[in-house]
């Protein structure tokens, strides 16, 4: 019998969030992906990463946004390829990107020269590491081991992670979850959304938001119930990090959480699963180096994604 909860979320989904035109696309993109490398023998992560934009008006000129870079998401990606993984990359327009990610303070002008008027060349004082960024970025464009998948708004992200879900399903414990993108808690429902612009002359302004449904439960218990799935939980208070970390996972059931705060969430993270609890930190001398936490996050969880595998195997 379906979930009485999973079919109110799957009924609110189809109902007040609008549906992108392309999704039944993405879908059979993302399928045929998981397919292809799960047969090669690889395991398929699906990273989620950036923040969501909530819209205020139809034709809207206002929204609200999530705070992300896309940092976590786009260096997590590297690391996953590194260990093998082929990647999904379901990411906020415009936000960090694997490989370029290392440019994104650059400005593209300042770091080419005019050579005799005509020919360009890279200033290698500017951009000191290209060569390298650049081989391992088409070694990875080449070998077809990263599938990007854009969003913009909560709508979009909500629907694309669904049909996500369901096409990795495909291939069971192979598939991870890794839902490090920073998504709203609230929304405003088309049906209630003023269509144009809203107008300051009519006063101050009061915003009534619905809670959005919480689709790790759907994604755990029906979409894609056999794959391996870590949420993040991000707090800026310090003594609710932990309980809200084993509430989630009390409440989802599903493998782990990475719990962080938003000052120290480059330093320092703990991995959180029903038995254990894993505080991973990066040293001042690791810092000086420039080792990043997503090198010891990807470690951890292919590990344990390993295990799980053969768990279920047995
Ligand atoms: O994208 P970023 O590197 O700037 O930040 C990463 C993060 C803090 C958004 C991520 O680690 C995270 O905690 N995501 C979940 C956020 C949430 O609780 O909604």
């Amino acid at each position: 019998m379906a979930d009485p909860t999973v079919s109110s979320i799957d009924g609110k989904l189809a109902e007040e969030f609008s549906i992108p035109t392309h999704v039944e696309e993405v879908k059979q993109k993302m399928a045929a992906f998981a397919t292809q490398h799960a047969s090669a023998g690889r395991r398929v992560v699906l990273i989620t990463s950036g923040g969501t934009k909530v819209p205020l008006e139809s034709r809207t000129v206002r929204f609200l946004d999530n705070f992300s870079s896309g940092r976590r998401g786009s260096t997590s990606a590297e690391y996953f390829i590194d260990s093998g993984y082929a990647v999904i990359f379901l990411h906020r327009h415009r936000s960090l990107y694997p490989y370029t990610r290392m440019f994104s303070t650059i400005n593209m002008l300042d770091a080419l020269q005019l050579k005799g008027g005509e020919e360009v060349v890279v200033d290698q004082q500017v951009l000191p590491d290209i060569a390298k960024v650049l081989k391992k970025y088409s070694e990875v464009k080449e070998s077809g081991l990263l599938l990007p998948v854009e969003f913009n708004t909560l709508s979009e992200y909500l629907h694309m992670l669904k049909v996500a879900a369901q096409a990795l399903s495909t291939i069971g414990s192979k598939a991870m979850f890794y839902l490090a993108a920073a998504v709203s808690d609230f929304y405003i429902p088309a049906s209630d959304m003023p269509e144009h612009k809203i107008q300051s002359s009519d006063g101050p302004l009061q915003l009534s938001m619905k809670m959005v449904p919480k689709i790790l439960s759907p994604l755990v218990k029906e979409w894609a119930p056999q794959a391996f799935v870590v949420s993040f939980k991000l707090e800026t208070d310090a003594s609710i990090l932990l309980e809200k970390a084993r509430r989630a996972l009390d409440t989802y059931r599903h493998q782990a959480v990475v719990a962080n705060l938003l000052e120290t969430r480059q330093t320092s993270v703990l991995v959180v699963t029903l038995n254990t609890q894993a505080e991973l930190l990066l040293t001042e001398d690791e810092v000086k180096k420039q080792v990043e936490i997503e090198e010891k996050i990807v470690s951890n969880l292919t590990a344990a994604h390993h295990v799980f595998i053969t768990q279920q195997a047995g």
